[in-house]
């Protein structure tokens, strides 16, 4: 069966800020308290969706969720208007409003693991809404993630929208920055590659969280009866050095993949296990060895953090890095090598996700992959779809109503409440979401 990779991008939300919230991210934990600038980070992320699609690959947009997240704080016992729920949040307890502002949705790799029908077992198109359970900002995502794919992917007999696994730190998942999937061709099945940072029951005792845990990566192979899983232990060393998703030091698509040495726990078992269950096609390794690029580096320049892809009518690959690979002499060497080899990486292109990368988010972790035959992609959200057209509206819309700077204190501003609600219904008419898509708009 013939089949694409679409990308589905979280649109930056109107609170895009630096609060800090995410221990063992070192970029978060480094730039917290720093002025954001939501404007910027909302039209970069629309720039990259927009030279995506330009590409000819099908791009989507997960809208923003609702935040200052009202209904969290309302949970925590704080009554009265909104605005008085917010300021006295606030106040009170600064860390639970923080989380209750965060605009963190936007990476959408943390938004779900995606089997394609290639390798589900009732052929449809699954999904798994991660429950981000590790941080607590992140936790509050996932019912609202299930809504969004829900309006992308509507039709049930193609596309199998789950629950979230449980929430608790056992069964903690992060979504599709820990999976990789192998194949000859998009269409075909592939090897559904699961990274895990610890067990269920074992006693971490790592300085940064750990923030898969094996069982999870197994009962989301199981619910989606998902050919040919691997299971792979991500590199300890590689968590305690700030990599807090696989994402962060590997990336692979078709048949490569583009790692750090330090990436996984055990990298011959890793790969030999990957050869084992490949059937089709022989697996590329192109792994990176810590002397070539410290471990710092990878993770201050997010050379793995970037979309390998395939433009339709190119033979070999692109891979597509922030700016800041480029701005890092090792990784601009070791990104320019590989396009002047003969490897299946041909060509090497940057985009400008600054705001984001800031927070420890990079070009991949921006977006979610769904791999879709033309008859999925057909029965997708047409409002959703990245157009010429649509890329406009948002960025007029954007530019009306998202500000140029937000720092802590103007977060419990109440006119910030009303502007992000104003600006969410508009969004909901562009992307044609039904009268009724966010809490608020229960009324
Ligand atoms: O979960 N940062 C996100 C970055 C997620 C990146 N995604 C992937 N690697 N796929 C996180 O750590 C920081 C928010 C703050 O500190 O304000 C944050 O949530």
């Amino acid at each position: 069966m013939k089949a694409t990779e679409a990308n589905a991008d979280g649109l930056i939300g109107p609170t895009h800020s630096y609060a800090g919230l995410s221990p063992g991210n070192l970029a978060s934990s480094l730039n917290r308290g720093e002025a954001s600038n939501p404007r910027a980070a909302v039209l970069q992320g629309l720039q990259k969706m927009k030279a995506l699609a330009d590409l000819g690959l099908p791009q989507f947009v997960l809208p923003p969720q609702e935040r200052p997240y009202i209904p969290f704080l309302r949970s925590l016992g704080f009554t009265g208007s909104d605005a008085a729920v917010l300021e006295t949040a606030w106040k009170q307890a600064p860390s639970f409003a923080a989380a209750a502002c965060s605009a963190s949705a936007m990476w959408a790799a943390n938004a779900a693991t995606v089997t394609p029908s290639a390798d589900s077992a009732d052929g449809r198109v699954h999904f798994t809404p991660a429950n981000l359970t590790t941080n607590l900002h992140r936790s509050l995502e996932h019912r609202q993630t299930k809504r969004s794919l829900q309006a992308l992917f509507p039709d049930p007999d193609r596309f199998a929208v789950h629950d979230a696994l449980p929430s608790v730190a056992h069964l903690a998942d992060e979504g599709a920055a820990n999976h990789v999937r192998l194949c000859a061709d998009h269409g075909e099945s592939g090897v559904n590659l699961m990274v895990w940072g610890r067990e269920a029951f074992e006693a971490w005792d790592g300085a940064f969280p750990a923030r898969q845990t094996r069982e999870a990566s197994e009962a989301i192979m199981r619910r989606h009866e998902a050919g040919r899983p691997v299971l792979a232990r991500q590199g300890r060393a590689a968590i305690a050095g700030g990599t807090f998703h696989n994402d962060v030091v590997c990336v692979g698509a078709l048949d490569t993949l583009f790692f750090h040495d330090l990436a996984f726990e055990d990298t011959a078992g890793t790969k030999a296990a990957i050869r084992a269950a490949a059937t089709g096609f022989e697996p590329v390794f192109v792994e990176v060895s810590s002397d070539d690029l410290p471990l710092a580096d990878a993770i201050s320049s997010y050379l793995f953090n970037s979309m390998l892809i395939r433009v339709p009518g190119e033979d070999r690959m692109t891979l597509v890095c922030p700016t800041e690979t480029r701005d890092n002499p090792r990784s601009h060497a070791v990104a320019q090598g590989l396009a002047a080899s003969n490897g299946p990486i041909g060509a090497v292109r940057y985009v400008d996700v600054r705001q984001s990368m800031r927070n420890g988010g990079g070009p991949a972790c921006l977006r979610l992959r769904v791999v879709l035959t033309e008859a999925e992609l057909a029965a997708t959200h047409p409002a959703m779809r990245m157009t010429d057209d649509l890329f406009a509206r948002l960025t007029v819309w954007g530019e009306r109503w998202y500000r140029d700077r937000l720092t802590a204190s103007d977060l419990s501003d109440p006119a910030l409440l009303t502007e992000t609600r104003e600006a969410l219904d508009e969004l909901t008419t562009i992307l044609d979401l039904g009268g009724v898509f966010y809490p608020f708009q229960k009324g």
